[in-house]
């Protein structure tokens, strides 16, 4: 938008701002992110972003948080390369897809940050609630490289490819000896978003090093 300046809120260690940093970069746009001012969740950040969450992007008076509405939200404003189909049942099942990773895997990984550096065992309900929609999404992916269903990576691929790098440190600080699939690794195939996810993965194990006294 021509004269508006555009602000995107994140933080480097937050598994959603990884996702949109990815989408980004599958994107080919440059948009430095800003820490949220006094926190997320903080009244200062509230005060710009009432959701306190982060991402959150930001143009003039228009605040938009989700990850999924703002890679919509630069799709259809011709920002970058497309990261959904635009034929209607593929884009539908492409928006199913994400929103698959979003609610039932990623907090399933969520579930398991208190037990990091805890010195608990882990219950086997919280490795089933993984290892269900990672196998679900196996299933969708079928013989296919990307959870996109297409030949390049889409909008389901980066939460999936975030996620799955916290789901490595998970199972290494915890010892979950996770059968964790090779889907989840397919962006450090990708070269826009291979330094990204190698970027994430150090700060993961900068984050899991200060939570277990290693660091
Ligand atoms: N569904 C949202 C989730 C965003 C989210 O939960 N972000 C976390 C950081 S990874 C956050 O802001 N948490 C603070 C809060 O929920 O108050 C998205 O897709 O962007």
């Amino acid at each position: 938008m021509a004269g508006v300046e555009r602000v995107l809120y994140g933080l480097p260690i937050s598994v959603y701002s990884c996702k949109l940093r990815l989408a980004l970069a599958l994107k080919g746009v440059d948009l430095k992110e800003t820490p949220p001012p006094g926190g997320y969740a903080s009244a200062t950040y509230r005060a710009i972003v009432p959701q306190g969450t982060i991402p959150a992007l930001v143009e003039g008076d228009f605040v938009l948080t989700e990850s999924d509405a703002i890679v919509e939200y630069l799709d259809e404003t011709g920002i970058g390369r497309l990261l959904l189909p635009q034929e209607p049942r593929a884009r539908a099942r492409a928006r199913a897809v994400s929103r698959l990773v979003d609610t039932r895997l990623e907090p399933a990984a969520r579930a398991l940050f208190p037990l990091v550096g805890a010195g608990q065992p882990v219950p086997e309900a919280a490795r089933e609630a993984i290892l269900r929609p990672l196998a679900t999404l196996e299933e969708l992916a079928g013989d296919g490289l990307f959870l996109s269903g297409l030949s390049t990576p889409g909008l389901p691929d980066c939460g999936l490819w975030a996620v799955g790098a916290v789901l490595e440190t998970l199972d290494e600080v915890l010892g979950l000896h996770l059968p964790l699939p090779a889907l989840i690794r397919a962006g450090d195939g990708v070269p826009a978003t291979a330094p990204h996810l190698a970027t994430y993965r150090t700060v993961l194990a900068n984050w899991a090093a200060q939570k277990t006294g290693a660091a």
